[in-house]
């Protein structure tokens, strides 16, 4: 899992109403419509839990430590979408405290492995990983009019590819996967077949997969993987990924059709799962 910096999330705040814009143009949704959409709720209907819900975000210090800006850069998206959110003055086992005390609904914290929400009253996790995956491929699935039935090739098979493989499965699109570990592919392969009955398909080689591919999803690290060869006016990407793995020349060519941002779909698509859970018991 790619760790962020602070130079990654340093915009964020400053920039959500226009990337607001930027969605609506690309999805017809902004980030709470696509949020919603992956959570399949009413977007109606979360909003009229704004007022009462708070949600406390506590900063962890365990291992590589604080990451400056990212409590505050989860906050103002989780605010951005409506709701009443703080960070505690205190970290780790304190601030845990503190949001409690303060009456937090919803908890959110990050260490180096995993980044949650908690749904204090519902005793329910909401994972990152889990929701980005649901988040992109949501919004490809606006931007894209629809996957069913779609060629989809999803590159990077940890838990966020895993989570879009199961998204875009939900959606009957026609799901290939490729990963530089093919024994993750093959792991991947047997556990949907296992759990959805899914027919996954595995590409060993990466300059294929991109050749035979017009849907996107870039689930890993990599870096300048998407070249501007593999760009065709068919092509649509989002990109969940950090480092977003287009080169400058794919960049140029994609134009409005990639979805790539290092926190706001991941996070807003978790904030709208953990408070929808708590409607739907
Ligand atoms: O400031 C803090 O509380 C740090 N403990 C936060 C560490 C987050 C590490 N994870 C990441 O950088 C990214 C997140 C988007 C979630 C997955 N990887």
């Amino acid at each position: 899992m790619t760790r962020l910096r602070s130079t990654d999330i340093m915009d964020i705040a400053d920039n959500l109403a226009r990337y607001d814009k930027e969605l609506i143009v690309k999805t017809g949704c902004d980030l709470r419509g696509i949020a919603c959409h992956a959570v399949d709720c009413d977007n109606e209907k979360i909003s009229t839990l704004f007022g009462s819900v708070m949600v406390g975000i506590v900063p962890i210090t365990a291992g590589k430590g604080l990451i400056g800006g990212f409590s505050e850069a989860v906050k103002q998206i989780v605010t951005h979408i409506g709701f009443r959110a703080f960070v505690t003055q205190s970290t780790d086992a304190a601030g845990m405290a503190e949001a409690f005390n303060k009456k937090s609904d919803i908890i959110m914290m990050a260490d180096d492995n995993q980044f949650v929400a908690i749904n204090v009253k519902q005793c329910r996790v909401i994972d990152n990983a889990d929701s980005t995956g649901r988040g992109y491929v949501a919004g490809l699935n606006l931007m894209t009019g629809g996957l069913q039935g779609k060629n989809v090739l999803v590159i990077g098979c940890g838990r966020v590819g895993r989570s879009a493989v199961s998204s875009l499965v939900t959606l009957g699109a026609v799901v290939t996967v490729y990963d530089t570990d093919s024994q993750c592919c093959n792991n991947l392969i047997t556990d949907f077949k296992g759990s959805m009955g899914a027919e996954i398909k595995v590409e060993k080689e990466l300059s294929d997969a991109l050749i035979d591919h017009k849907i996107l999803v870039d689930a890993s690290p990599g870096n300048n993987i998407i070249d501007e060869k593999h760009i065709t006016p068919e092509t649509y990407i989002c990109a969940p990924g950090m480092p977003n793995g287009l080169t400058d020349d794919a960049l140029k060519n994609i134009s409005g059709r990639l979805l790539h941002d290092p926190l706001e779909i991941g996070v807003a698509t978790m904030i709208v799962r953990t408070v929808n859970k708590g409607m739907n018991e």
